[in-house]
């Protein structure tokens, strides 16, 4: 039984992370997740490059476990021009990665932005650091302060009240800080968004609908998963984060039934899921232990983080085993499921609090080292304590 346990993982953002490898070992972790992130979306990935980064995991003495990510081109998300090389291109990747035995690939369908956050650096009761969304903020920030066009339609009367009174008690500091959150950039990119930035972005997706994205999301699966599939690689797509519509963009991975209708479109075994508890827990109708069962089959890469939700839409990151989400039912189904299917699955702490020493070092938000060592030490333990309990 002890052979289908985690492979325990961290992420690394490559040779420029102030987390090293060494430090990575330290915290237990037998596998690495990273990416070329000097590749832009829709670039081939070389051989050569993918070995380089794989030679260095492995004299640190770890294997690359999952890349996170290879992501997907806006064109390919809105089918603009271009397009149809950029698949090739994403098919391409698969081909070279499977070539250095790489096998697991995650990737998102969320337009323009990935995760976002009001801030990156909300006190918690122990003086550690968390990322937080707070709904009043956000809110003020799309009608206030990007002022898009027709936002208040998104938004109920009560809604909009308190983002006004929000905004009213901001400095411009507050708002600095408040902007500088959301527009913090994709997680490996240095540069942020700039409002321009985000404003076309928009503009992209205004004839996009959710069936729109959808069907091109399908289109996109269609083509590489047979790819994947001859190749021997498992694809994850990573679900939204937070898992609802966000400045008026369509989402359409934040529910089981949005993954059960992807799998009933493109049934190759191929297409699977990153089971990410972080950014599904922030809907209360998301039932967690229950999707970690029922969509097992499916599941190739785990991310395991809580988060502590409120009746406003807002929420923050809590501790790995604490906060709304039974996170001893959800390892407990996915130690069945790796049983049932024979397999090891990566999994990463998802984030951590920025603690300790980190408080005074630049990180990643969400990936300072010793936040994460807690989670992953945190996850060990609850996996070796159901396991014994199982076996006894
Ligand atoms: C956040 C991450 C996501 C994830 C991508 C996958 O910390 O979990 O940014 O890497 O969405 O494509």
């Amino acid at each position: 039984m002890d052979d289908y346990k985690f492979e325990q993982s961290f992420r690394w953002y490559g040779p420029q992370d102030v987390v090293s490898l060494a430090d990575i070992r330290q915290a237990g972790a037998t596998g690495v997740v990273t990416a070329l992130h000097q590749f832009a979306p829709g670039e081939v990935w070389p051989v050569e490059e993918i070995r380089k980064r794989k030679e260095m995991l492995e004299a640190a003495g770890m294997k690359w476990s999952a890349v996170e990510s290879l992501p997907v081109s806006e064109e390919i998300k809105t089918h603009a021009p271009g397009f149809e090389k950029h698949i090739e291109n994403y098919k391409q990747s698969i081909r070279n990665l499977a070539v250095c035995d790489v096998r697991v690939i995650t990737y998102n369908f969320m337009p323009v932005l990935d995760w976002t956050r009001t801030s990156v650096v909300y006190e918690t009761e122990d003086g550690s650091k968390a990322l937080r969304f707070e709904r009043a903020a956000f809110v003020a920030f799309d009608l206030y302060i990007l002022k898009r066009e027709n936002a208040e339609k998104d938004y109920s009367a009560e809604e909009t009240e308190r983002a006004k009174k929000r905004f009213a008690e901001m400095t411009e500091n507050d708002k600095k800080v408040l902007t500088d959150s959301i527009l913090m950039g994709l997680p490996g990119a240095d540069e942020s968004f700039t409002e321009e930035a985000i404003r076309q972005g928009l503009a992209l997706y205004k004839d996009i609908d959710e069936e729109k994205l959808r069907a091109n999301l399908i289109a996109f699966l269609k083509e590489v998963a047979p790819v994947a599939d001859e190749v021997g690689v498992q694809l994850a797509i990573h679900p939204d984060d937070p898992p609802y519509r966000l400045l008026g963009l369509p989402r359409i991975l934040s529910t089981r039934e949005d993954f059960e209708k992807l799998v009933a479109a493109v049934p190759n075994p191929s297409n699977g899921l990153c089971f990410c508890t972080g950014s599904f827990s922030v809907r209360a109708d998301n039932d967690l232990p229950v999707m970690a069962k029922e969509l097992g089959n499916r599941i190739y890469f785990v991310h395991l983080r809580s988060t502590q939700r409120d009746a406003e839409g807002n929420f923050f990151e809590a501790n790995h085993l604490e906060g709304s989400i039974d996170m001893y039912a959800i390892v407990r189904n996915l130690i069945d499921v790796m049983k049932r299917r024979q397999v090891s699955l990566p999994m990463r702490p998802d984030h951590g609090h920025q603690m300790l020493d980190d408080l005074k070092k630049k990180t990643y938000p969400g990936y300072s080292a010793i936040g994460r060592l807690r989670g992953l030490a945190e996850l060990r333990g609850l996996e070796y304590g159901i396991r014994r309990t199982l076996q006894d």
